[in-house]
């Protein structure tokens, strides 16, 4: 924190919501010059916020009515629908932003409600962890009302990159679901690896080397797949067919099983490759299960 930082306010923000990151969020916004007003449902958790200098709202109305931008920070859909639609009156006029995690038709939902209200509302996901509020390598994505998210674009540059995605309200909550499925999937295939290892007393750090090893080189390889998806090149020496993958993960699932491992998290990447096979597609980039994954088709 710079002294230029501290020296004036900047506008005041409400937060609704004092758990790990919503208090993050506060200390950051507090920290780069902004007036804080702070709204939890345990409200014990407010005071250290009131030590470091922001203030106190005993309701979530009284918090609407003193913030420019009001910013929910809580648990899940439920609880910020139930703690926004009774305060649609003190919100007009200011710029709604919801950090809180939902899906990308729950996003849509408040939006419209929001619409209904004549209410500036920004949706919002945060690629980081509380400790990484602020600091580089923080990314926060925001989609629908593009003019609210020019009104509080500054205060919430404060917290990490903010990259505005379109004015549907769900895009930036599908892209944050998009990643944390990749992430998932990378993580569990780093257990899958563990699982197997430890069979042996291969300690799960050795593993860890190993793979993230491993991992760092192929990583690029998703790029190839992505110029493959859209139709852009298909490098043969990059090339594995169905007929090729999917007797190597059939060996994998084999593995797992001889040291006593579940393959549960295996097996639907080969069920997919045996309905390619089936289907006369043995010869074909096995990164096609892609064409499987649409279920309204
Ligand atoms: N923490 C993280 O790493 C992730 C990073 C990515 C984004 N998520 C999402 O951020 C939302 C808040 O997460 P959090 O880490 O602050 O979560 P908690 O520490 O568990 O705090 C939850 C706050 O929500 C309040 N709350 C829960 N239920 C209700 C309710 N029915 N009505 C009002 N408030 C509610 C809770 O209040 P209290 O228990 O202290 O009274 C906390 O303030 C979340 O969507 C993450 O997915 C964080």
């Amino acid at each position: 924190m710079t002294a230029k930082e501290t020296a004036m306010s900047k506008g005041t923000i409400s937060i609704l919501g004092l758990g790990a990151m919503g208090s993050a969020i506060v200390d950051r916004l507090r920290e780069s010059g902004y007036d804080t007003v702070v709204w939890n449902r345990t409200a014990a958790k407010a005071e250290p916020h009131v030590k470091a200098g922001s203030e106190h709202a005993a309701t979530v109305a009284e918090a609407a009515r003193a913030g420019d931008i009001v910013i929910a920070v809580l648990l899940d859909h439920a609880s910020v629908r139930e703690h926004l639609e009774p305060v649609a009156t003190e919100l007009k006029g200011k710029v709604v932003v919801n950090l809180t995690t939902t899906t990308p038709n729950e996003s849509r939902a408040t939006a419209a409600w929001a619409a209904e209200h004549g209410l500036s509302y920004l949706d919002g996901a945060i690629m980081a962890t509380p400790p990484m509020i602020g600091r580089p390598g923080s990314s926060l994505l925001y989609s629908g009302d593009e003019n609210a998210f020019a009104i509080a674009k500054l205060a919430l540059e404060t917290l990490g990159t903010a990259d505005f995605e379109g004015a549907d309200a769900g895009l930036a909550s599908l892209k944050d679901m998009a990643l944390l499925s990749a992430m998932y999937q990378m993580f569990t295939g780093f257990l899958q690896a563990a699982a197997m290892m430890r069979t042996v007393g291969v300690a799960a750090g050795r593993t860890a080397e190993d793979v993230i090893a491993w991992l760092s080189e192929l990583i690029p390889h998703v790029g190839h797949f992505a110029a493959v998806i859209d139709g852009e090149d298909d490098d043969p020496a990059l090339r594995q067919d169905v007929a090729f993958t999917r007797p190597a993960i059939a060996s994998l699932i084999t593995a797992a099983r001889e040291q006593g491992v579940s393959s549960d998290f295996l097996e639907p990447l080969k069920k997919h490759l045996d309905e390619l096979a089936a289907t006369g597609r043995g010869d074909a980039n096995w990164i096609s299960v892609i064409d499987q994954f649409p279920i309204n088709e």
